[in-house]
C-alpha cells in the first residue's frame, strides 16, 4: 500500500491520480498539509498529514499497513528564497522523517524528487552531466542537494530503497503549480487564454530543462518499477526532455494563437534562472532504466492549449 505526501501539489496530485490507475484507488493513501484537493477527491483515501511530524506520519504508515512512500512536499526554489531557513527546515526534516520510517518500518520502496536546481553556476550550462560541479546556490537546490545525500546514506547504511530523480521544469494543467522559477511556462499559457498577452518574469533567451507532466509521471513509475540492481544511484537521476527559452514557447503559441504577444520584466527569479543548465544530459536514466521523453515543445503546447482552462 502507499502513502503519497504532498498530495495536494502540482506532482503530488498527478502522481495519486496515476499511482491509483495503477494499482486501484484503495491502494493509494493521499496526504497533504493541506485538507483534499478537487482534483484527487472520490479517487481514494486521504488523510491530513504535517510531514514535520514524525509520530504522526509514523503512525498513519502502522495503521495502513503503508509499504512505500512517495513523498513530493517541498518548498520550491522561487519561495525558499523569500523565506530560506523556513524552506531548509521544511525540506530536510520532512525528508529525514520518511528515511527514518522507511528504515524502522523496512519499507519496499521510498519515491523523492530531487531536481536540476542542484546544479549552480559552475555546473557546465549544457548538457549537464549527472555527476559534475554540484554547487547550488539557492536554498532549495542545496536542500535537494543534501537531500540527494541522505538518500544514499540510507541506501548504503540501512538498505532502504529510495529512488529520485532531478527533475527539471515540470509543466502541467491540472493543478496549480507551486512557487517555482519555471513555472513561467504554465502561467503563459492561462494568460494567453485569458488576456492574448503575458509579461514574463524571465528574459527572453532563458534556456531551461523542462517537462510535460505526462513525460514525468511515467517516468517516475518507471523507475520505480525497475528492478533494483538496473538502480546504479541511490542519490538521484538528471532527467530531461526539451529545453526552450521564453522567445521559443510564445513564438510555438504563435503558430496557435497568432494574435498573442509577449513582454519581458525580469524580476529576482531571473537570477534563479540564469545559475541553472539550460539543458540535462540524462543518459545514466536511459541506459539504467530505459528513459525516453514523448513530449517535445510543439505537442506540449498543443496539449496544453487544449486543456487548460482559463
Ligand atoms: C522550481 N519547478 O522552479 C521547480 C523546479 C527545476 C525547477 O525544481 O523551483
Amino acid at each position: 500500500k502507499i502513502l503519497v505526501i504532498g498530495a495536494g501539489g502540482q506532482i503530488g496530485g498527478e502522481l495519486t491520480l496515476a499511482l491509483r490507475k495503477k494499482f486501484g484507488g484503495a491502494q493509494v493513501l493521499a496526504s497533504d498539509l493541506r485538507e483534499e484537493s478537487p482534483l484527487i477527491k472520490g479517487t481514494g483515501p486521504f488523510t491530513t498529514l504535517d510531514a514535520l511530524n514524525k509520530e504522526a506520519m509514523h503512525q498513519i504508515v502502522k495503521e495502513h499497513g503503508i509499504t512505500q512512500i512517495y513523498h513530493l512536499a517541498a518548498v520550491l526554489s522561487a519561495v525558499g528564497e523569500k523565506q530560506p531557513l523556513m524552506a531548509w527546515n521544511i525540506n530536510m526534516t520532512a525528508l529525514l522523517n520518511v528515511l527514518e520510517i522507511a528504515k524502522e518500518e523496512h519499507l519496499k520502496r521510498v519515491y523523492w524528487p530531487s531536481s536540476i536546481a542542484v546544479f549552480g553556476p559552475s555546473s557546465p550550462k549544457d548538457n549537464c552531466p549527472q555527476q559534475t560541479i554540484v554547487e547550488p546556490t539557492t536554498v532549495y537546490g542545496i536542500s535537494k542537494y543534501a537531500g540527494e545525500s541522505w538518500c544514499n546514506y540510507y541506501f548504503e547504511k540501512y538498505g532502504v530503497d529510495v529512488r529520485s530523480i532531478r527533475y527539471p521544469g515540470i509543466i502541467s494543467y491540472k493543478a496549480a503549480p507551486g512557487g517555482g522559477t519555471t513555472d513561467y511556462a504554465i502561467d503563459i499559457f492561462h494568460s494567453a487564454l485569458k488576456t492574448g498577452t503575458y509579461t514574463s518574469f524571465l528574459k527572453q533567451d532563458t534556456y531551461l530543462p523542462m517537462m510535460y507532466m505526462e513525460d514525468a509521471i511515467r517516468a517516475t513509475l518507471e523507475l520505480m518499477d525497475a528492478p533494483l540492481e538496473n538502480i546504479k544511484t541511490h542519490r538521484s537521476y538528471n532527467l530531461g526532455a526539451i529545453s526552450f527559452s521564453p522567445n521559443e514557447i510564445a513564438a510555438e503559441i504563435k503558430k496557435h494563437l497568432p494574435e498573442f504577444t509577449i513582454e519581458y520584466q525580469p524580476d529576482f527569479r531571473q537570477a534563479i534562472a540564469d545559475s541553472w543548465p539550460a539543458s540535462i544530459d540524462d543518459s545514466e536514466a536511459r541506459k539504467d532504466w530505459g528513459w525516453e521523453p514523448e513530449f517535445d515543445l510543439a505537442k506540449m503546447t498543443a496539449d496544453m492549449l487544449k486543456n487548460v482552462k482559463p
